[in-house]
């Protein structure tokens, strides 16, 4: 298996710690795109994923999958215990629901505020911003945040007591958050508590 990515970058982390968790980091090989040198925009990239994001995963037989929550669903489907999406209807959904909660109110707001409100990755990659909707992208971070907070008051993790893909969402969110110095407010312990446990763990050192 290869992953493109670039390493340090959020996304990238996501399926760095997936691969991690799931004992899977030695069997991957890692490949760098440039995404500040814009090597994420040429046909060759392009071919592999049209959006031009990273990370992509391609596997042995050429399939190409890119979004991380799909890549971390493959390598969960491919290894054993522990799981990081859940088993069975009811759990999967509830994971799934946690995890885009936290995928779109931390991580993908904290892009936006990036490219829309500050330099972002320059010109080349953000024609179109929008300086007063990257500005409001801030706020949703910040109410997801509290949200959070005062969901881990009575869980363990972010989605119930054990650590899930809604975990690795959040660490790559606060890693951005911490890229881009917007900082979590200082009353939200809980969250303070879960970053502890969360950034203790082994996988994320490979992210970083
Ligand atoms: N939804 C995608 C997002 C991927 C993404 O935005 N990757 C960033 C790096 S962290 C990227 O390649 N950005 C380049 C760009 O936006 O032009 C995923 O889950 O993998």
């Amino acid at each position: 298996m290869k992953v493109y990515e670039f390493k340090g970058f959020a996304n990238p982390a996501r399926v760095r710690i997936a691969l991690a968790e799931k004992g899977l980091f030695d069997k991957v090989e890692f490949i760098q795109v440039n995404v500040p040198a814009g090597e994420h925009r040429t046909p060759e990239f392009l071919a592999k994923n049209p959006s031009g994001v990273v990370p992509v995963l391609e596997l042995d037989d050429g399939t190409q999958i890119s979004e991380s929550t799909a890549i971390t669903e493959y390598l969960d489907q491919s290894a054993g215990e522990p799981t990081l999406t859940g088993k069975g209807a009811k759990e999967r959904a509830y994971i799934h629901m946690r995890q885009r909660k936290i995928e779109s109110g931390l991580l993908e707001a904290i892009g936006h505020y990036f490219h829309h409100a500050t330099d972002g990755l320059g010109p080349q990659n953000y024609a179109h911003k929008n300086k007063e909707w990257g500005e409001y992208q801030k706020s949703v971070v910040l109410k997801t945040m509290k949200a959070m907070d005062d969901y881990l008051a009575s869980n363990e993790y972010l989605a119930g007591d054990k650590f899930t893909v809604a975990d690795i969402t959040g660490m790559a969110g606060f890693a951005f958050c911490d890229f881009v110095k917007v900082e979590t407010p200082a009353e939200l312990k809980n969250l303070a508590a879960w970053k502890g446990r969360v950034f203790s763990r082994p996988s994320a050192a490979v992210a970083a």
